[in-house]
């Protein structure tokens, strides 16, 4: 398979409502999405990083940079496969989630070509998953309990709440006593907390949480595993991976006994089926994370969440939790559960019509 261009198209979907985390408020998810077009025929993928570096270094004007000047040069010239895509980019360093977008467009349209879902090549063993929902910081405690009802009543198994200092223990303790130790409830700190919070943080162990994820700063799992010896609730580490050598690192140092696992984040699905592997082998239970990704990456994350060791439901919300108009058909949950996309590639395709509306910049790079 040979690569003949790509369209880098930059959307932007105004969110339902502003999500707010530790790291700062959006309201608006700019996206920048990319179309490979082979002589096999196209994929679709999405580029998961944000308009600005708070999550992670990498920011979309960065990442189109160094998808255009870097990663579709060292494409050009090869022969494709989806297995050649991560080796051609070897010698470049980090920036995973451009890396991860090109690779997808290309497995997308590989796997298309063959008649293939991602699910099946990836080695998917359900066909549909319960998933959970992560609910920003809000202005008042009722606003939360609102909101959580709200999930409930939609049916996600799991719901992550996002805190900070000054927003930890009142809102957590809140959420249980009105929700019952019956739900699976998580918090997501984003790296807000230092090594001199650790006695604070270990009260969360009075709340009966599934995880804390990521309570410190993405390098220092040193601090992760001090907390993981004080604490009973078991630590999830999201921006500290971004790699099976981080992941196989972490666990060698007990700094955490579940892991998040976002394709972006890690450079690819492939990647983040090697991170899937070597946790479970260590017996660590995985999830899927979520970037507020368009259907695109929805689609994908799907496929992925239905790998035998994503035991516990992953950030993939229905569409309505998101977004008013998606840049592809909604995802629903269907009693409690999302369904697993079984068509070739990544089993959708972007909607024409809601393209075209979204769409803020588009830009054509053909092979020289
Ligand atoms: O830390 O998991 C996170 C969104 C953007 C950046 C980081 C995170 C998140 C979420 C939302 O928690 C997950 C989702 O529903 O997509
Ligand atoms: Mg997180």
């Amino acid at each position: 398979m040979r690569l003949e261009g790509v369209e880098l198209r930059r959307v932007a979907l105004p969110l339902v409502s502003p999500f707010r985390t530790s790291l700062g408020t959006q309201t608006v998810r700019d996206a920048l999405l990319v179309r490979v077009v082979t002589d096999e025929g196209e994929g679709w993928a999405e580029c998961v990083a944000e308009d600005e570096p708070t999550y992670c270094p990498e920011y979309l004007e960065g990442a189109a940079d160094v998808i255009r000047r870097f990663l579709l040069p060292a494409l050009f010239p090869i022969e494709l496969d989806p297995a050649a895509v991560a080796p051609a980019f070897q010698h470049l360093r980090a920036h995973q989630m451009a890396k991860s977008a090109v690779e997808t467009a290309v497995l997308d349209a590989w796997l298309r070509a063959r008649d293939m879902s991602l699910a099946a090549y990836l080695g998917a063993v359900r066909r549909s998953l319960p998933v959970g929902v992560s609910i920003g910081i809000k202005d008042t405690v009722d606003e939360l309990l609102d909101t959580v009802d709200r999930s409930l009543a939609d049916g996600y198994a799991r719901v992550k709440l996002k805190i900070e200092p000054g927003w930890d223990l009142e809102p957590v303790g809140r959420v249980r006593e009105t929700f019952g130790a019956d739900v699976m409830l998580t918090v997501d700190a984003n790296t807000a907390y230092g090594l001199s919070d650790i006695v604070h943080l270990t009260r969360l162990d009075a709340y009966g949480l599934a995880m804390i994820e990521q309570p410190f700063a993405p390098g220092d799992l040193y601090a992760h595993a001090r907390l993981a010896a004080r604490m009973s609730t078991p630590i999830c580490l999201d921006e500290s991976i971004t790699s099976a050598r981080d992941a196989v690192a972490a666990i060698r140092q007990d700094a955490c006994s579940i892991i998040n696992i976002k394709p972006g984040r890690v450079g690819g699905y492939l990647e983040a089926r090697r991170i899937h592997d070597v946790a479970h082998a260590n017996g660590l239970p995985v999830w899927c994370g979520g970037m507020l990704e368009t259907g695109l990456g929805r689609a994908a994350n799907l496929a992925l969440a239905a790998l035998p060791g994503f035991t516990l439901p992953g950030d993939i919300s229905a569409t309505a939790r998101y977004y008013e108009r998606d840049v592809t058909a909604p995802f629903t949950l269907s009693g409690g559960e999302m369904a697993v996309p079984t068509g070739a590639g990544i089993g959708i395709e972007p909607d024409r019509s809601s393209l075209e509306a979204l769409t803020t910049a588009t830009e054509w790079i053909p092979a020289p």
